[in-house]
């Protein structure tokens, strides 16, 4: 007879990747209660899914909203748990006063740079020797091809060192903290060199840039093994460290707009689970470089990826289920650590 497996008999995440990396999981206000134990159990590190962007914490011209934020990093250290900050510097989940001047017309480069550095200088010392490690500045590579930046309201007013100077205000705030350049797509071989070109120039120009996050939102079949491994190796290059910043393996490939499984379908799992088994073996094997490994979430009871990008379809992209039982991608994925 087989019997399940008792939560304290389940290998911890944490220790199992404990000679490699830390394991990380995003969480929010919601989750922070409803996967307390199994985040407490599996995980050293956290990061705040939405309540540490600008505009959940300066939601106003001079007020700030720290209580939600506060409630993570006191419960990270609760647990012996580290915290990444996410994110600084974002073209989204920023409020319209940032750009705006009294009038309602567009703010000139120097009050937008202002703002910024007493942004930066808030949120940062408010969390100085809590926080060691921030997302700087999120997703300004474009994806399209032809430009390197992304079109944005912090490119059209500050111009393009918008970037550097959010770098620089992070430092002088708190030299110990671990600067972070993140982005998705990373693993794109086009969009991987803009990174790598972006940090190359940033590192040339002495910014205090200390990694690149790469946030590796993935499915069962992009990006390639291959894709990933040479990503790995080209941001390595630059001689800066890598965090995964917010992993997930969604089940549906890009094109699939299904919306009528409930559950998911025969063989998914196994596929999952396998796909994390090549994912985790390699990071392992550039356990040298990587420092960080976070998952965008912890289980799979809640997900950005539920309704998003398609509306009315849940997803399942993590470890353990809806209940917080070990899915066979947990099973491969201690595997990988043990091989
Ligand atoms: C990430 N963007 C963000 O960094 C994170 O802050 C957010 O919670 C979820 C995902 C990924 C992304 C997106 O939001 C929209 C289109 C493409 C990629």
């Amino acid at each position: 007879m087989t019997q399940r497996q008792a939560p304290e008999d389940i290998p911890k995440l944490r220790e199992v990747f404990e000679p490699y990396f830390r394991i990380g999981a995003a969480v929010n206000p919601s989750t922070l209660s409803t996967q307390r134990e199994l985040l407490a159990r599996h995980f050293n590190s956290v990061t705040a899914e939405n309540e540490m962007k600008f505009a959940s914490l300066h939601p106003e011209e001079g007020r700030y909203a720290f209580e939600e934020a506060d409630r993570i990093v006191d419960f990270a250290a609760a647990h012996g748990m580290a915290v990444r900050g996410h994110t600084l510097v974002w073209h989204n989940q920023t409020p319209p006063w940032v750009f705006q001047n009294p009038t309602g017309g567009a703010a000139n480069r120097e009050t937008l740079l202002a703002r910024m550095k007493s942004h930066i200088e808030t949120v940062v010392s408010r969390y100085k020797g809590l926080i060691y490690a921030w997302d700087v500045v999120n997703e300004a590579v474009s994806d399209d091809g032809g430009e390197l930046l992304r079109p944005s309201k912090w490119l059209d007013i500050a111009g393009e060192d918008f970037i550097a100077k959010a770098f620089e205000y992070a430092h002088a705030t708190d030299p110990q903290a671990l600067l972070f350049y993140n982005d998705y797509n990373e693993s794109v071989p086009e969009k991987r060199e803009k990174i790598c070109e972006l940090v190359r120039s940033l590192k040339e120009r002495e910014v205090p840039i200390h990694g690149v996050g790469l946030q590796a939102h993935w499915n069962l079949v992009h990006p390639s093994l291959d894709d990933i491994r040479q990503a790995i190796e080209r941001y390595a290059s630059l001689g800066v460290k890598l965090h995964i910043t917010e992993l997930d393996v969604s089940v549906f490939l890009h094109e699939d707009r299904r919306t009528d499984q409930k559950e998911p379908e025969a063989g998914m799992l196994e596929r999952q689970a396998e796909r994390y088994g090549q994912i985790f073996r390699l990071f392992k094997e550039y356990g040298e470089h990587i420092e960080s490994v976070t998952f965008w979430g912890a289980a799979d009871d809640y997900t950005w990826l539920d309704n998003f990008p398609v509306r009315g379809r849940k997803n399942w992209p993590f470890l353990f289920d809806a209940g917080h039982r070990p899915k066979p991608s947990f099973h491969e994925v201690v595997e990988a650590a043990r091989s």
